[in-house]
């Protein structure tokens, strides 16, 4: 991974002191992160260099406890002073090549462009991303020269290898046809500073500029499988998972068991639903009209999940609980329920494939990070390896890739409508999944 994880730019909010009318930034940005966005730059114009960093370190310090970067606008002192992750530059700010001496090779710049030319010569600096200033012109900045309007963007992102985002009344209207474009992402002032409540107006756009990139990713080439859009467009998520903190101490083995053991309640307990949840699937297969080869695969599929599925999974839960007793259903925690919910919602409500792909999310995942467990720790002295051996298993690989294989089917006689709406179930069972590792502690 480069210096921006993927998805750092979907939402970067940049802070204005007249947008955010007499409110204190802070808090504003606080609801904002919380709400959706994925970096912020801030951006102060006319104050002593000195105030600049003392401002910048508050706003680092909060930012870090959500893990989203700070960039500093204009100045590359300002930005080393108060240890921000990086700077973004205007075409009239030191050049793109002294900053990248001063900040060395770790730290993001960002530099905008007012015309096709800076684009092409940004492309030979060893820079992060573009901005296209801007998209539409807008009050929060006067001073700026044409607008790119859509067009300008897609013929921007054509001539550049650098991610583009959009800056210029980036809203929840606006931001959709960016991305479409192939912009990564949208830089927002007004919509968000100055929005009565920052923080849903920065899930709005958020969830805008995230469905635009499953319908982008949709469109873009036909005979990729859908699967490969499903991992393409949850990987961000896969790598969220892994930087959590109870993963990674799961993996070098220094997790306390009882934390350990407290997940392995809840995943018994989230096992009982699901398998329940693959009975009402069969139920549903077998009152189907439609008797074709397809629906007899699916059953199969989904009585093998109920049955040696279950029953491995629920032995290596065994082996750690030994004589736990099973959650009370008072104890059961929220982000588990709201997962329940949202497969049972799907499996009830939704057409036949995208259940299954909401479904396929579970396994699928577990599936990678047992893998990735494997290959990436020191195995045997670590007590949580019955969990690894079970989901890098192959029985467990070779489940998933049956159960891919049907999302895969599925989704080839299915329209784009419900291709994307696939999707979207896959990403939001991996969001729901993700809460589920955030929230061992
Ligand atoms: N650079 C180009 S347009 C702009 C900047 C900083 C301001 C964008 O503000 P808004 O309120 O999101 O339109
Ligand atoms: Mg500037």
């Amino acid at each position: 991974m480069g210096r921006l994880a993927q998805g750092t730019l979907d939402v970067y909010l940049v802070t204005d002191r007249k947008a955010a009318g007499g409110k204190p930034m802070e808090s504003i940005v606080e609801e904002a992160v919380k709400g959706g966005v994925t970096m912020v730059q801030l951006r102060e114009k006319n104050i002593p260099a000195e105030k600049f960093i003392n401002l910048g370190k508050a706003m680092k310090n909060l930012l870090g406890r959500y893990d989203i970067p700070l960039i500093i606008n204009d100045s590359v002192e300002v930005a080393l002073a108060c240890g921000a992750d990086g700077v973004h530059l205007g075409q009239s700010d030191m050049s793109p090549a002294e900053a990248r001496r001063m900040l060395g090779p770790d730290r993001i710049i960002g530099l905008s462009v007012e015309n096709f030319n800076q684009v092409q010569q940004a492309q030979t600096f060893d820079i992060d991303y573009i901005a296209a200033s801007p998209v539409y012109s807008t009050d929060t900045k006067t001073d700026t020269k044409t607008e790119f309007l859509v067009e300008g963007v897609k013929k921007m992102v054509r001539m550049s290898s650098l991610p583009v985002v959009g800056i210029g009344r980036m809203n929840a209207e606006t931001a959709g046809d960016v991305i479409m474009a192939g912009a990564e992402g949208v830089a927002v002032v007004s919509a968000i500073i100055g929005a009565e409540n920052p923080r849903t107006a920065a899930g709005k756009i958020a969830e805008v500029v995230e469905s635009a990139k499953m319908e982008r990713a949709i469109d873009s080439d036909k005979r990729v499988k859908w699967s490969s859009l499903a991992h393409f467009c949850s990987k961000d998520i896969l790598w969220e998972i892994r930087r959590q903190s109870f993963f990674s101490e799961m993996r070098s083995g220094k997790l306390k068991y009882h934390h350990f053991n407290t997940f392995m309640l809840q995943s018994q307990w989230l096992l009982k639903q699901y398998t329940q949840l693959m009975r009402y699937m069969e139920v549903r297969m077998e009152s189907s009209d439609t008797h074709d080869r397809m629906n007899a695969i699916i059953l199969a599929l989904v009585r093998h999940l109920q049955n040696e599925t279950y029953s491995e999974t629920s032995d290596m839960h065994s082996f750690y609980l030994v004589d736990s007793p099973e959650l009370k259903p008072e104890s059961v925690p929220a982000v588990c329920r709201g997962l329940y919910d949202f497969l049972d919602e799907m499996v009830r409500k939704s057409p036949v494939p995208v259940a299954i792909a909401a479904m396929l999310t579970f396994p699928y995942l577990f599936s990678r990070l047992g893998r990735y467990f494997e290959t990436h720790s020191n195995n045997e002295s670590n007590r949580y390896i019955a969990w690894v051996n079970l989901y890098a298993s192959r029985e467990f690989a070779y489940d998933v890739a049956r159960f891919t294989e049907v999302a895969d089917t599925l989704a080839a006689s299915s329209g784009r409508p419900q291709r994307l709406q696939m999707l979207k179930a896959f990403r939001k069972g991996s969001k729901l999944f993700l809460e589920l590792w955030k929230s061992q502690k």
